[in-house]
């Protein structure tokens, strides 16, 4: 057997691929590419949300909505470092990101308009992250997989706290219940476009799955995730925007409308409704956060001359 046979041998076994491991140019940048989208998207998915924490509606809904702000720079150090591990620095990456050269998540280029947004973003955006994730906890690369069972933790906190924001909403008042019928429609097409294009127009899914890199077809996941969320907007008493759906008893899943395509492509070539503010955005917290950076080197550096001058 050639190293590339030993390779996909190993995978077959579901033994995990580490650092050190021997494995094909194009497996390494295809992990690079999938975890540095996922990294990036974990940032910029932190300012839709970050813009609501000085108006979150009551002190405990304004920690509950830090923490989760904070985990998410937290998903994001961890998916750098496991990125790291295969041969690229966190700079290159970042200056991917901020050069336009890296895509990340086309949800985050929608705008969070209203508190019911904040909700919507919990329930349906980190809702549709753990149907993904909870599949690449078993992924074939060491560090992702083992990123991803921290991660997926932390979502399921994210996933209820948007539902139990809505949900005060839909016992709320008329207005508040409204709020929430709102953000359902704005957010849940966005939501199914996460999932990524339909498999038979999907470049990596063939690949990707052979090598086990990623253990469910988009097509699969997305549908995973529809008969999971009608039944919880049902019990929260407001309207998937879908005239189409219905449930198939024969194939015991939900049947859904057609996605607008044409607005998913124009979303990841750049042209959503956020996409230029939210670069602008996260090149300029990049640029103002240099003095942080610059002191944690500082103090890292004196620290370490402090340990060698006791050691001598
Ligand atoms: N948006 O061959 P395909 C989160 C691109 S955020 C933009 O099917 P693949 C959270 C795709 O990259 C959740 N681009 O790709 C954070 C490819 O382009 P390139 C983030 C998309 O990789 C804060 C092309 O379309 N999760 O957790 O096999 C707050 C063809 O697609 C999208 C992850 O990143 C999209 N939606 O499958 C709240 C999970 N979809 O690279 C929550 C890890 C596709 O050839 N990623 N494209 O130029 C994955 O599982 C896979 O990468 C995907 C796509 C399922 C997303």
């Amino acid at each position: 057997m050639n190293l590339e046979q030993q390779f996909q041998a190993r995978i077959d076994q579901e033994i995990k691929v580490e650092p050190r491991d021997w494995m094909p140019e194009e497996y390494r940048q295809m992990n690079i590419r999938q975890i540095a989208q996922h990294a990036h998207s974990e940032i910029v998915g932190m300012l839709p949300e970050g813009n609501w924490i000085t108006r979150a509606p009551s002190l405990r809904r304004k920690v509950a909505l830090l923490a989760k702000v904070q985990d998410e720079g937290g998903h994001g150090l961890y998916l750098y470092s496991a990125a790291e591990t295969l041969g690229i620095s966190r700079e290159e990456l970042i200056d991917q990101l901020h050069e336009g050269k890296a895509k990340y998540s086309s949800i985050f280029n929608y705008p969070a308009l209203t508190w019911a947004d904040i909700g919507a973003i919990g329930w349906l955006v980190d809702g549709a992250a753990i149907m993904n994730q909870v599949s690449l906890t078993r992924t074939s690369y060491g560090p992702y997989a083992r990123a991803m069972v921290r991660i997926c933790k932390e979502e399921s906190f994210h996933q209820r706290q948007g539902y139990e924001i809505l949900l005060t909403l839909c016992r709320g008042t008329q207005e508040q219940k409204a709020m929430a019928q709102d953000s359902l429609n704005r957010w849940w097409w966005p939501a199914l476009m996460m999932f990524g294009p339909n498999d038979d127009q999907s470049t990596h899914t063939e690949k990707s799955m052979n090598w086990k890199l990623k253990r469910k077809k988009n097509d699969e996941l997305r549908q995973q995730f529809v008969d999971v969320t009608v039944p919880q907007a049902e019990y929260l008493g407001i309207t998937v925007p879908d005239p189409d759906l219905k449930w198939n008893e024969e194939r015991g899943h939900y049947d859904f409308g057609e996605i607008n395509w044409d607005e998913f492509w124009q979303v990841v070539k750049g042209n959503g409704p956020c996409n230029k503010k939210r670069m602008n955005d996260r090149i300029k917290a990049h640029e103002e956060g240099a003095w942080v950076r610059e002191a944690a080197m500082a103090y890292a550096e004196k620290r370490q001359q402090r340990k060698l001058q006791q050691a001598s």
